[in-house]
């Protein structure tokens, strides 16, 4: 038995150096299976005298339990390296997003009509929505414009074609969204605070017109609703919405065929290199109309005027994006140039809340 140490010392040496689990489990083949090297000496010890026997069987059961144990060590140290090699190789960083960022854009427009949904919303205005193809009646009639009225002619609306033989009035493209308020007048009668926010038509086309654009209006009716609750609405909302500390309104008499009396609003505001600042300055800038519904046009709509009275206004929404944002051209709102969009559109899924900032 003078070999086992030699033996020991070579199996030690190849459980040592053995590369991977496959290689170790060729080791223990070799030393402790059943036609292995230590089990061929343990069948042997059968043919020994018995004190002999009893001794190298002693020295047998180490070297194989010493083996043994080393095998065992050797393995769970190969199964760990292969795990991190493994963990190390398959790394996958699952905070990586899905897709690119910003594929797409929020149009300034859309951008804008969010904000003051979120403003008017604070202030208990639902929003309201209506056809963009009107009839006359809803158009005009019911607004208190007579068939007369210079809005209503050829130059200004787009009038839609009738079946040859037909000779009823044509509907319209609408001219503003003060239809859809009479809708919603005639549907919830009074009391009623509603926004009527949307697309309009009108046959103009120049520097700072385009045939279709977006118009945003508000009625208010209840007992005693007056200019003075106008007044506030209108300067709270404008304070929101260019998010200034402050803002001073002036109002100027003026004449509305839906209003008495009527008002158009301006905003103080400073131009000083260039840059234009709203709420405070040495100037003021027109920025919407409005009025107290005229007693007629609550009638059409079928709310007494006896009984409910409030206010109205109109204001562009195109207009108060670009006095927001700093965009000077109109026109091209409605170009769709991916430049433009990329350049001033606003992040999706960023929707603008009182709370979190409008625009941040
Ligand atoms: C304006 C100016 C003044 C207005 C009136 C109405 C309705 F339907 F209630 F009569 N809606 N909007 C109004 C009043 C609109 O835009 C410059």
């Amino acid at each position: 038995m003078d070999g086992l140490d030699t033996l020991k010392a070579k199996y030690l040496a190849a459980i040592a150096t053995a590369a991977d689990e496959t290689a170790l489990e060729d080791v223990r083949v070799a030393a402790l299976g059943k036609k292995g090297e230590i089990s061929a000496l343990m069948s042997g010890l059968g043919k020994m005298e018995p004190d002999a026997r009893k001794a190298a069987g002693a020295l047998l059961n180490a070297l194989r339990d010493e083996i043994d144990a080393a095998l065992r060590a050797r393995k769970s140290g190969l199964a760990d390296a292969a795990l991190d090699a493994r963990l190390k190789s398959e790394w996958l960083d699952v905070t990586l997003p899905a897709r690119p960022r910003r594929t797409g854009t929020i149009h300034p427009v859309s951008q804008v009509m969010e904000e003051l949904t979120a403003i008017f919303a604070d202030m208990g205005f639902a929003v309201a929505e209506g056809p963009q193809v009107e009839s006359d009646w809803y158009n005009f009639d019911a607004l208190n414009i007579p068939p007369e009225h210079p809005a209503r002619q050829e130059h200004d609306t787009f009038f839609m074609n009738r079946a040859a033989g037909d000779d009823r009035p044509p509907h319209v493209l609408r001219t503003h969204t003060s239809p859809v308020q009479i809708r919603a007048m005639t549907e919830q009668g009074a009391p009623i605070r509603v926004i009527a926010p949307g697309r309009v038509y009108r046959m103009d086309m120049d520097q700072t017109h385009t045939p279709m654009f977006h118009q945003v209006e508000g009625l208010c009716i209840d007992r005693d609703i007056s200019m003075a609750n106008l007044k506030w609405v209108l300067e709270e909302f404008c304070r929101a919405f260019f998010e200034v500390p402050s803002v001073e309104l002036r109002f100027r008499a003026s004449h509305f065929p839906f209003t008495e009396p009527s008002a158009e609003v301006d905003i103080r505001c400073s131009w000083e290199g260039g840059q234009l600042k709203i709420g405070t300055g040495d100037r003021w800038m027109e920025i919407l109309g409005s009025g107290m519904v005229h007693p007629k046009v609550l009638k059409a709509a079928g709310v007494n005027p006896d009984e409910w009275q409030g206010f109205a206004f109109g204001m562009g929404i195109d207009r108060l994006a670009m006095l927001k944002y700093g965009i000077p051209d109109l026109r091209a709102f409605f170009e769709s140039d991916l430049r433009w969009l990329r350049h001033y559109g606003f992040a999706a899924l960023d929707l603008p809340t009182l709370p979190a900032g409008l625009s941040r």
